[in-house]
């Protein structure tokens, strides 16, 4: 294959070389160059054609590019101007152009919050107060990518388990005021992902919208079922037996929720059907909020591109 690459490369030399020369006789009235100039002459002329012929994409053999790219221009004497550098050089292709727009508002609590979004489901949030600095990276169709670090272990622990089993991409930062507790870090946090979660819905269009799952964790089962509804409600009936898990405070946990739901306009109802551990429970309902969630972002492939409500639309107003 290597071999081929350069005898296909090194055919196209004498071509080039007969082309140009003649060309360049006819235009000076049909004098032959002299041998001190076309060494000079063609070898520029062959340089700017054989890269007009790979930029136009004609030579369409990777190993074949690579070769050129890497041995043979340097051996060619050029202007200064067009010199290449004599170390290798990686081709860069350029990557599918992505589209930004930003808005910036009062956010929950008054505070800033600035919104960033790109083509895709993708939610991205920077959100900074005297209070917390978060930011939040969200993907709806990703691969279950999961890199938070909240300065909460026991969240992240839970983020990862959003990640992993709603097989969205979850990236979340956050550095707080965790001096005092935990309190406006977890909140904020929460209100990043529901933000993001917004952003990255968009229209809602094909979106299944409704979304239910019972999690097990031993003896932990926990009942989620929530609507895309654009209207924020959370019904919560869990009895976590204990006040903290590890450093985090077990009412936190309905505190993230409430959060989420405000920021992203979503009915969410979680119920305890079972569980005595307190690290079950929560984990349980996170793995299920996680599951439903999924089920809900997901597209109805018989829906096509309708938005799936009888009113035509689903906002949060
Ligand atoms: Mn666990």
């Amino acid at each position: 294959m290597k071999g081929e690459a350069v005898a296909g490369y090194t055919g196209l030399v004498p071509f080039f070389y007969g082309v140009i020369s003649r060309v360049r006789c006819r235009r000076r009235g049909f004098r032959k160059l002299s041998s001190a100039e076309q060494p000079s002459v063609v070898n520029r002329r062959f340089r700017i054609a054989a890269l007009a012929i790979i930029m136009s994409g004609k030579l369409k053999n990777k190993a074949l590019k690579s070769r050129v790219r890497f041995g043979d221009f340097s051996a060619i004497v050029l202007p200064k101007r067009l010199q290449f550098s004599k170390q290798p050089q990686k081709l860069r292709f350029m990557e599918a152009q992505k589209t930004f727009s930003c808005a910036s508002g009062a956010g929950e609590n008054g505070s800033p919050v600035t919104t960033i979004t790109e083509t895709g489901r993708i939610g991205e949030v920077k959100r900074v107060t005297k209070e917390t600095n978060v930011y939040v990276k969200l993907n709806l169709d990703g691969s279950g990518s999961a890199d938070s670090s909240t300065s909460i272990p026991f969240l992240d622990h839970m983020l990862d388990q959003l990640a992993s089993h709603g097989l969205f991409d979850v990236h979340v930062r956050a550095t707080g005021d965790i001096h005092i507790d935990d309190h406006h870090t977890n909140e904020d946090v929460a209100l990043a992902i529901g933000t993001s979660l917004l952003q990255a819905l968009g229209d809602r269009k094909g979106i299944n919208r409704f979304g239910d799952f019972s999690a097990p964790l031993d003896e932990a089962l926990i009942h989620v079922s929530l609507d895309l509804s654009g209207r924020p409600h959370l019904s919560y009936d869990l009895q976590i037996p204990t006040e903290r898990v590890g450093t985090y405070d077990t009412q936190l946990v309905e505190h993230f929720f409430q959060s989420i739901v405000n920021t992203s306009g979503m009915t969410l109802h979680i119920r305890q059907l079972a569980g005595k551990n307190s690290h079950h429970i929560i984990e349980a309902t996170f793995k299920a909020f996680a599951r439903a969630l999924r089920q809900a972002t997901e597209y109805d492939p018989r829906r096509r591109s309708s938005v799936p409500s009888s009113k035509g639309v689903l906002s949060r107003s």
